[in-house]
């Protein structure tokens, strides 16, 4: 039963007399895209679904639970083994070298180059990369986390090549998956499996400690198919400086680093971004987004038609069953 509180029940004042109660849209709790700025305010979702009694029922210790709720991630060094990545990171390569897959919507360009910046829908594409996405190991991590099965909401690996990688502004995933892909509420987790070394040099994943905890409106309306620019270069969604330097000086900034195979789980409303790319090594994580079966896509809130397949999956949504 989905969270009762996002459905805005209103009697249709023509049926008054009835008193027959019409479900006539979800209420949108997280108004953003706005014409004017607006203050951020404190989440309404918790970040851990699971209740206290039930909350060691899963691998993650209490104390690891507890550094995620405060910090809205948690770093994993070396998660799966070096020869355990070997295969991915040998597929990965293959795809540099595909013309075709090139011409695909769901392949980003970087731009002004044939670099592939990020190729969406990873998982339907590649065997290997759907088994992964039902590794028991992560599977049980983020159910214990959301309470609840879980599904692919989206899948990617951004390459960001060495010398041509470019970075990503601060943002939160959950802004635009709630404005422009209609996702309810808080209740979604992203993995970043680190494919290349990550170091101090190439690029990594930065995020700010504790920045999940308020969301952050953001002004500017969204144009049709605004994926087509945001994700080679995203303005809209970004958080304003004022917002972004009240985040860091109360949390700072992490970015956590480790070999290939190593991983970032993040909460979707934690402010993320990563700088350029100027080191000669690729800095290419794999990412997979697990929503709730509970917090199901609506229509997007900021009022445009739904984005395409392989960014927002609205095809399956059946729980996952681990491997
Ligand atoms: O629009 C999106 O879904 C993508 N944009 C960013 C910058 N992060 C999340 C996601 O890959
Ligand atoms: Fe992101």
């Amino acid at each position: 039963m989905k969270n009762m509180h996002y459905i805005h029940m209103l009697l249709d004042t023509n049926m008054e007399n009835t008193g027959e109660l019409l479900m006539t849209h979800t209420q949108d709790l997280f108004p953003t895209r706005l014409e004017r700025e607006a203050n951020m305010f404190e989440r309404l979702d918790p970040v851990i679904h699971t209740p206290e009694s039930r909350a060691t029922d899963g691998p993650l210790s209490r104390d690891r639970l507890r550094e995620f709720d405060d910090k809205g991630f948690l770093f994993f060094d070396s998660f799966f083994s070096r020869d355990e990545m070997d295969g991915f990171i040998q597929e990965l390569a293959e795809y540099q070298q595909n013309q075709a897959l090139k011409q695909e919507e769901g392949t980003i360009l970087e731009p002004g180059t044939e670099e592939i910046r990020t190729i969406f829908g990873i998982h339907e594409i590649s065997d290997r990369f759907d088994r992964l996405t039902r590794e028991p190991r992560l599977l049980k991590m983020v159910q214990q986390i959301l309470d609840s099965d879980v599904y692919i909401h989206q899948s990617r690996i951004n390459y960001k090549p060495g010398f041509k990688g470019k970075g990503f502004n601060w943002h939160s995933d959950f802004e635009t998956w709630h404005s422009e892909d209609g996702m309810p509420g808080m209740r979604c987790v992203s993995c970043s499996i680190v494919m290349t070394d990550n170091n101090e040099f190439n690029g990594p994943l930065m995020l700010i400690p504790g920045s999940h905890r308020n969301f952050i409106p953001c002004v500017g309306q969204t144009p049709e198919n605004n994926y087509r620019e945001s994700l080679k270069n995203q303005t809209l969604g970004v958080p304003g400086e004022q917002d972004l330097k009240r985040m860091m000086d109360r949390g700072f900034i992490e970015a956590p680093k480790g070999p290939a195979g190593s991983m970032i789980m993040f909460e979707c409303n934690t402010l993320h971004g990563s700088n350029s790319n100027m080191s000669c090594w690729p800095r290419s994580n794999l990412f997979f987004v697990y929503n709730s079966v509970e917090n199901t896509l609506e229509e997007p809130y900021c009022g445009n038609r739904p984005r395409p397949q392989f960014l927002a999956n609205r095809r399956s949504w059946a729980p996952l069953k681990p491997v």
